[in-house]
């Protein structure tokens, strides 16, 4: 038995640093490595099932070639060497006929690390073809909106959490998504640090905290607004640290603050005043104070103010000054990595741009070239994008070539003309760094790859010759582009040696200096923006009512909350029966008044439905949602739900700041499944 010191490459922020046990060539068990600190010697649900993920049967075992019509899931096994050859053929095709622009490749972030998660776009921006605006179904609007507030750079370091008097939970299940640091976060608890959410669902966070603030969704930037009402009212600012490091405070005091008092926060947020002016005297009570801002709350329609106006919080009384406070939301800014060999090796500096979340209309419309070839790599947009109907419609077109590297049969990959297999984390070699800690670890491959399957990597750097592609990246080992990523990095991941990586073990890389840094043009934290207000946008973070939200909550009834699953990340685990039997079957929650409004029973099949499409689901009622809400925990495939996948209700509508997805703005209703049978059958 050996035990090899790897990273968990899977979408999270806490980047555990893990412990692979393996006996003749097989993955034993995966546990949390007790000598890095931050993982503390503990894996998540998830990922102690890892084993079973990479030698599970179901994994697809060759390259496929399409035999039945796109979607039916009707494949046959080829060579790798013929799966290649017919790829260059169709791409080079398409190159003469149409030119580059012809194709996209859409790779994403299944796996984390920068070598197998960067280097398949890194082949398409090389070759010149269409551009991926890769995130916008995730963190674009928060991070645009972090940028345009406090600049490109990243945020407080989580471990400070232990210096803190009071841990303020704002929008995320910190206990599903991040639960390396919950588990600090508890640490402080039982020390008499006090932790409060704010989010509209008692989610397990929530329920672990020692207040839950129920507030309604889209409505945190006037919560924000009214408690800065408050420190004003009662003189709690930090005025040396607001004149000295931020910009507009004065005007935003004049001309917004003010139109917050507490009652209209109540009437807005759907809080008691009594619990506004509670939450506000605890924020202004200490500069102590650690912020962990969420996303799930930048997914909504004016989701761009609310990460403006919650991140501006910690300026107000000062706690980015002082260490223990601040606001979290992503590290990876202050890890200033060359990452360009990778991420764009040669090729145009400029091309035509396809939204990650606009997937499917991008398929469905772009003219001058159409979009004819598609390459996705560790994503399913057939799952997890807006407006998932459209996104099949685009990839059923039978002119398309579609081409699909992944380990499973997702419900994206059913849809391709080639499917490709690819390995799993364990079966890599690949730097990281992580976006919700300070660490970075060089980690080799726990095993060998199974079967035929081919890392990112490996595919990558195959079809790099075949389509003339002669950077030197396409050559070299991770071993070898290690430095690269060294080669004019800056700040405080520069002084580290490269080779001091190559132990396997992580090393940790925080900023140097107290306090928060800010790196906008001003330098400051700029609560009043240039920028924005050049862009047409409020310069000052505000809340307003959404003009179309408003129109489709007056049509209808409900509004869609989509949380993370807990054994689940979004689709990356489908494939694991004892995970997918956990997380339960695909459900809705409604509260107890909602269901006994259209007399529906608790296990009850539902539909839950709007103008866009619809998803059958098994209801839970439960009080955890507030009233007007349908809860839908994860992102599911259509085989596993009572039909169809939730992102059919979701439109493809782009926040305000960074062009990312509004799963929050969705507006629908909820009738028993039975009901309507016609539709059903037309679905
Ligand atoms: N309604 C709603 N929808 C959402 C969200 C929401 O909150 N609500 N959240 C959004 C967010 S935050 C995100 S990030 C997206 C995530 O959505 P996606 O980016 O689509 O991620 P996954 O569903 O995890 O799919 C990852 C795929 O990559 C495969 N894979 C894993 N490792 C590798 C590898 O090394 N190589 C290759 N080639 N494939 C690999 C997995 O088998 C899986 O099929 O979903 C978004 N969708
Ligand atoms: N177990 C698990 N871990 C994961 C993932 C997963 O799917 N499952 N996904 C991974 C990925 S890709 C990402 S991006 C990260 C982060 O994943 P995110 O999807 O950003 O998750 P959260 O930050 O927890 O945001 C979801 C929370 O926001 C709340 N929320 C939604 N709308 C609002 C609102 O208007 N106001 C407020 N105050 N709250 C709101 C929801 O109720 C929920 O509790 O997690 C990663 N880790
Ligand atoms: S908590 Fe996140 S980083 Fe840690 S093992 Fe689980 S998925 Fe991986
Ligand atoms: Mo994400």
């Amino acid at each position: 038995m050996q035990t090899i010191r790897v990273t968990c490459a899977h979408d999270c922020p806490c980047m555990c640093s893990l412990l692979a046990q393996v006996d003749n060539g097989r993955i034993i068990k995966v546990t949390g490595d007790p000598e890095q600190p931050f993982t503390a010697g503990f894996a998540c649900g998830k990922v102690n099932r890892d084993a079973e993920v990479v030698h599970s049967p179901d994994r697809i075992q060759t390259p496929l070639r399409r035999t039945g019509p796109k979607g039916s899931g009707e494949f046959t096994p080829i060579t790798w060497d013929a799966a290649l050859d017919e790829i260059e053929a169709r791409w080079k095709a398409i190159i003469a006929a149409d030119g580059p622009l012809a194709l996209l490749g859409y790779a994403y972030s299944s796996h984390q690390g920068q070598i197998n998660r960067h280097l398949p776009n890194g082949l398409f921006h090389a070759m010149g073809t269409s551009r991926l605006q890769a995130g916008t179904v995730c963190d674009a609007c928060a991070d645009a909106a972090w940028e345009a507030t406090l600049g490109p750079v990243g945020c407080v370091d989580p471990d400070t959490i232990a210096e803190s008097d009071l841990i303020l939970i704002w929008g995320c299940d910190v206990k599903a998504v991040n639960v390396h640091l919950w588990q600090k976060a508890e640490q402080r608890q039982k020390q008499g640090v006090k932790i409060v959410v704010i989010d509209p669902n008692r989610n397990r966070t929530a329920q672990s905290a020692d207040w839950h603030i129920p507030i309604k969704v889209g409505t945190d930037a006037a919560l924000a607004i009214g408690i800065v009402h408050i420190l004003v009212r009662d003189n709690k600012c930090d005025e040396a640290y607001l004149a000295a490091k931020t910009v507009g405070f004065e005007q935003w005091k004049r001309e917004v603050v003010g139109n917050f008092p507490p009652a209209r926060v109540a009437e807005i947020t759907g809080l008691t005043v009594a619990d506004v002016e509670r939450l506000a005297a605890m924020y202004g009570a200490t500069k102590k104070s650690f912020l962990r801002i969420g996303w799930g709350m930048t997914r909504v329609a004016l989701g761009g103010q609310a990460m403006r106006a919650v991140a501006t919080l910690p300026a107000v009384t000062g706690a980015y000054g002082q260490r223990g406070g601040g606001a979290m939301s992503v590290t990876a800014g202050s890890m200033e990595f060359n990452f360009a060999p990778v991420r764009k090796p040669s090729g145009p500096a400029q091309t035509r741009e396809v939204n990650h979340s606009l997937l499917g209309e991008a398929l469905l419309t772009l003219r001058d070239p159409p979009l004819k070839a598609l390459f996705i790599s560790s994503n399913n947009p057939a799952v997890t994008c807006p407006d998932t109907r459209q996104v099949k419609q685009g990839l059923a077109r039978e002119d398309l070539f579609t081409v699909v590297h992944d380990h499973a049969l997702t419900d994206t990959a059913r849809h391709a003309d080639i499917v490709l297999p690819a390995t799993t984390y364990l079966e890599t070699s690949d730097f990281y760094r992580a976006y919700g800690t300070y660490y970075i670890q060089f980690a080799p491959a726990a095993v060998e790859p199974q079967g035929e399957a081919w890392s990112n990597m490996r595919l990558a750097q195959e079809l790099a010759p075949r389509m003339g592609i002669t950077d030197e990246i396409f050559r070299l080992t991770p071993e070898q582009i290690l430095p690269k990523f060294f080669e004019g990095a800056k700040g405080a991941v520069a002084q580290i040696d490269p080779q001091s990586l190559l132990n396997h073990r992580a090393i940790k890389a925080a900023p140097e200096g107290e306090g928060q840094e800010f790196r906008t043009k001003s330098g400051k934290l700029e609560i009043y923006s240039e920028d924005l207000a050049a862009q047409g946008l409020p310069p000052m973070p505000i809340w307003e009512p959404d003009p179309q939200e408003v129109a489709d909550a007056a049509r209808w009834p409900l509004r869609l909350l989509t949380t993370p699953g807990y054994f689940q990340s979004h689709t990356a685990f489908t494939s694991n029966a004892f995970l997918r039997a956990r997380e339960g079957e695909p459900h809705c929650v409604l509260h107890p008044n909602d269901a006994a409004r259209r007399g529906l029973a608790d296990g009850a099949k539902v539909r839950l439905f709007n103008d866009r499409g619809m998803v059958g689901l098994v209801l839970k009622i439960s009080d955890e949602t507030r009233e007007g809400v349908a809860l839908v925990p994860g992102q599911r495939p259509e085989g596993e739900a009572v039909s169809g996948t939730v992102n059919n209700l979701c439109s493809t509508r782009l926040t305000d700041i960074g062009a990312g997805a509004t799963y929050q703005s969705t507006f629908l209703d909820v009738e028993a499944w039975e009901n309507t049978p016609t539709r059903a059958a037309a679905e």
